[in-house]
């Protein structure tokens, strides 16, 4: 049987995450499907060099084909930059694949081939020997081929998007696993970079193979904890019904967090008990703003008034039937916004929201567009919804020195990009190889008739953020649960607790990983 490996880790919030690299072992899935032999190997991003290359000389043998890298998130760490140039040294007949829907998540690594998009069908092509593809060279210099999955190998339609893991993936039943409904979103709207969006027709999985991934990971590893990577779970009422209905026949009830459209679920109340059934109790909104005509502007415009009282409507329902926790999550700079509108939207959550999440962001609008990297309209041109460019001297008049608040938060952000105008006439240096998305994010500096980048952070760092009950009672953001539920004593309902009151259990995931390790290298001690 053909071998194969593939690495992968996402590092989201916190510390070391102890999160699966769902790509990864959806790619490993498909192949296996395929007759290959496939191992995943993850946290890639906690492993030292030398037990990456240990794990290899234990694992490559004459039937391995291809080492994978698998980045959800950017997977540009150092020692991965090194073991991969030792890995092609020590194995130059085993082709090196990197696969993200990012581009730019592997940018420098040294591969054969770069898969960009949802990679099952690329990936097949690929080692079946006969793919299409282009020549490409990273900015270090390295050549590789970009095989297109976005569009010539699109896997964005699959009725089986089951994942299986195996024993060698040593899962422990307290972990988050993730699972996809479906790719895409049925929406279009403005300032979104989703690549497969847009899509009117029904383009989620088969339920029949949904159950049977939820019914196989309960039996076997005793999970019950999922996040769903879907962009929007409820975008159309059959599919959700189609899966509740699955769902409905498990054997254990299923806890579940996801991306729900605000306004669909406000407007469909008859898909609360789908959405109830599916064990969707903690729910993530793209609201992103409670301006009428700033969420107009983008694309969702319910009235505000209709909407919030929704929302708060819904809360009570869903708070009435057990857990629920719901994440609001807001943009601070689209058109027509205004500091007071922002200060309007701010007094209605320290009032409505207590006990919730939220989080708000500056408006991104990237200033540079690298090569492959899908666009949103407001990116492509922003002077047609009202923004031009502007500099930090310009913005703040009298030039003052930026200053914490509270909080904190905004330094870093401001900073870079002071230094990008000042330093590096405006454009994104790639400063390392191993620089972070964060770093290298480049940011138009904006204004537009009511507001300007700058005076938005200013207002974020000292007014926003300065501190309340709301902010002081947030439990932990819907898709970050698994850092602490690694810790078997905490429980899914215990995720509605202050964050301030739930110790992060730091050590329990560095030992949870240590052990992991540990068992793949089968070390007794
Ligand atoms: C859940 C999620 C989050 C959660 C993650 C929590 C967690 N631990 O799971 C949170 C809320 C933290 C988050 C944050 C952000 N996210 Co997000 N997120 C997602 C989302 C919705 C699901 C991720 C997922 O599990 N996907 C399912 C798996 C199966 O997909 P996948 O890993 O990409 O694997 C496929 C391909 O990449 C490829 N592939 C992967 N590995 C391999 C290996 C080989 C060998 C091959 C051939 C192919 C291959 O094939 C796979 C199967 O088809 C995706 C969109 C999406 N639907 O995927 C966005 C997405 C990943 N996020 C995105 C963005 C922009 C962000 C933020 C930057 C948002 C922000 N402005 O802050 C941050 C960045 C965080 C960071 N670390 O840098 C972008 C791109 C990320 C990027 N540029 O690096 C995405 C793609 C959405 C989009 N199109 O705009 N996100
Ligand atoms: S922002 Fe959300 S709802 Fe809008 S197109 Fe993008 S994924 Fe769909």
């Amino acid at each position: 049987m053909n071998h194969g490996i593939i690495m992968g880790g996402v590092v989201d919030y916190y510390y070391d995450s102890i999160k699966r690299a769902p790509g990864a072992h959806k790619i490993a899935t498909h192949l296996r499907r395929e007759g290959w032999d496939i191992e995943v190997l993850d946290f890639v991003q906690s492993w030292t060099i030398e037990e990456l290359q240990e794990f290899s000389r234990q694992r490559v043998n004459k039937k391995t084909k291809f080492l994978g890298l698998s980045a959800t998130f950017s997977i540009r760490f150092k020692i991965l930059f090194e073991f991969v140039r030792w890995f092609k040294e020590e194995y130059p007949d085993i082709l090196i694949i990197g696969g993200s829907q990012a581009f730019h998540n592997c940018e420098g690594l040294p591969l054969d081939y770069m898969v960009h998009g949802y990679g099952e069908l690329a990936m097949s092509a690929i080692l079946s020997g006969d793919v299409k593809y282009t020549s490409h060279k990273w900015l270090n210099g390295h050549n590789f081929k970009r095989v297109d999955a976005t569009h010539d190998y699109m896997a964005a339609r699959m009725k089986n998007l089951s994942t299986h893991y195996e024993e060698r993936d040593y899962i422990q039943p307290q972990e988050v696993l993730t699972v996809e409904f479906g790719r895409g979103c049925i929406f279009n709207c403005h300032f979104c970079t989703l690549t497969y969006r847009n899509i009117k027709d029904d383009h989620s999985r088969a339920e029949d193979n949904l159950y049977t991934e939820l019914l196989e990971n309960y039996e076997k590893w005793g999970t019950t904890n999922y996040s769903i990577s879907d962009e929007t779970v409820n975008d159309y009422t059959e599919k959700i019904e189609r899966f509740a209905g699955a769902i409905r026949k498990l054997p254990f009830r299923p806890n579940m967090a996801g991306y729900i459209r605000g306004d669909l679920l406000v407007h469909k109340h008859k898909d609360w008990q789908a959405i109830e059934d599916i064990g969707l109790n903690t729910q993530f909104y793209g609201i992103e703003s409670f301006h009428r005509p700033s969420a107009r502007a983008v694309g969702k415009g319910m009235e505000t008034g209709k909407l919030q009282d929704g929302l708060l409507e819904y809360k009570d329902y869903m708070k009435s039937k057990g857990h629920f926790q719901a994440h609001l999550s807001l943009i601070a700079g689209l058109p027509h916004e205004t500091l007071d509108s922002l200060r309007e939207t701010k007094a209605w959550i320290q009032k409505n929201w207590i006990g919730q999440s939220t989080q708000i962001m500056p408006l991104w609008i990237p200033d540079q567009v690298r090569q492959y990297e899908e666009q949103s309209r407001f990116a492509m041109n922003p002077a047609k919804y009202g923004f031009t460019k502007t500099t930090m001297a310009e913005s703040n008049h009298n030039n003052a020195p930026f200053t914490d608040g509270p909080q904190k938060r905004f330094r870093k952000l401001y900073e870079g990009i002071k230094f990008r105008e000042d330093q590096q006439q405006g454009k994104v240096v790639y400063n390392t190889e191993e620089s972070s998305f964060q770093e290298e994010m480049s940011f138009m500096n904006w204004k537009n008739e009511t507001t300007n980048l700058y005076q938005v952070l200013e207002y974020l760092e000292h007014e926003w953020y300065a501190g309340d009950e709301q902010l002081w009672n947030e439990p932990p953001f819907p898709f970050s649960y698994h850092n602490w539920l690694i810790d078997p004593t905490y429980k899914w309902e215990d995720m509605k607790t202050p964050k301030d009151k739930l110790a992060l259990p730091k050590d329990l995931a560095a030992d949870f990983i240590k052990d992991y390790k540990r068992k793949k290298l089968g070390l007794t001690s």
